[in-house]
């Protein structure tokens, strides 16, 4: 690991105090949650035509609930990896507001982080496309019918998770924004960063003042435009790095 841009991302932590953290599923990987776009990520597999946009899920509800359970237990299989567990800990110093995510496993919060901005949804609510009723996945007044959830007025549910032509869930959306607008350093990890409005998020802070920390496998349409350090390599040996730094140079 590059030693001296490991020192310039922790001193740059320390010097500008409050930032934020904003990841994809590349944290996850280590977790054994795969990503969407790497040679062995979920769209390998699947075509996000079929299983990831809203017209599909209209189309063929119970195909897209099967993708679902599937990647549920996935989920549910997983552990925080020490890259969740790094920026916990930059939460709990102080170091960071919090972490505007585009995933949907909720590994950030189960690693102990307390603000966590959940751009794309999670599995753990579920949405009426009928008469947009909203439920908690174990809410006992769902109704469970040959294993898919039906709403009371009778149309099956959808998991709360923003699909491809869906739009963001818009006051967890803003309030990222304003978090990124307030932040002085943003720390990137694991996106690939094409997917939008929510990659929108870090040229936003960049713009305000931003200092961009990117931490990731491969390089990012952010690397060349926007990022001050890029810490190439596996987020789950990089942020525990950076924190050591970070705690070491305090
Ligand atoms: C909307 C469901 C409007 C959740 C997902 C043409 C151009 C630009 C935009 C568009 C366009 N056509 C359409 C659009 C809009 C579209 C979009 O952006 N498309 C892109 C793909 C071109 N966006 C939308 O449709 C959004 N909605 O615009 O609505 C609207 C407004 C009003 C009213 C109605 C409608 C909705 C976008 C959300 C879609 N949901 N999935 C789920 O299943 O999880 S997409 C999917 O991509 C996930 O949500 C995921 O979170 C997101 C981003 O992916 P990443 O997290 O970045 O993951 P990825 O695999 O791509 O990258 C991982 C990176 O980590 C890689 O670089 C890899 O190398 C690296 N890595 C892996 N392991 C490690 C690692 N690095 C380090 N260490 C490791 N261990
Ligand atoms: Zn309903």
């Amino acid at each position: 690991m590059d030693e001296k841009k490991l020192k310039l991302a922790a001193k740059s932590i320390l010097e500008k105090k409050k930032g934020i953290g904003f990841t994809g599923a590349g944290i996850s990987t280590a977790s054994g949650v795969p990503d969407f776009r790497s040679p062995t990520g979920i769209w390998a597999q699947y075509n996000p035509r079929e299983y990831a946009y809203i017209d599909s899920f209209r189309k063929n509800p119970k195909k897209i609930w099967e993708f679902f359970f599937l990647r549920e237990k996935e989920f549910n299989q997983a552990v925080p990896n020490p890259g969740h567990t790094a920026l916990a800990e930059l939460e709990n110093l102080n170091y960071i507001d919090g972490i505007i995510t585009q995933n949907i496993d909720r590994l950030h919060s189960r690693a102990g982080n307390k603000n966590v901005y959940e751009l794309h949804g999670s599995v753990g609510e579920l949405v009426c496309l009928e008469c947009s009723r909203r439920y908690k996945r174990e809410d006992s007044s769902v109704d469970w019918k040959e294993s898919f959830p039906y709403c009371q007025c009778g149309e099956i549910l959808k998991p709360s998770v923003v699909l491809f032509g869906e739009a963001l869930p818009h006051d967890v959306f803003n309030m990222a924004i304003e978090i990124a607008l307030k932040s002085k350093f943003m720390i990137v990890a694991g996106t690939s960063g094409i997917v939008y409005p929510a990659a929108q998020i870090p040229y936003m802070a960049k713009r305000n003042g931003s200092f961009i920390i990117e931490a990731n496998m491969e390089a990012t349409p952010l690397t060349s435009s926007i990022t001050d350090v890029f810490l190439q390599g596996r987020v789950e040996e990089i942020l525990p790095l950076i924190v050591e730094n970070v705690k070491k140079m305090s």
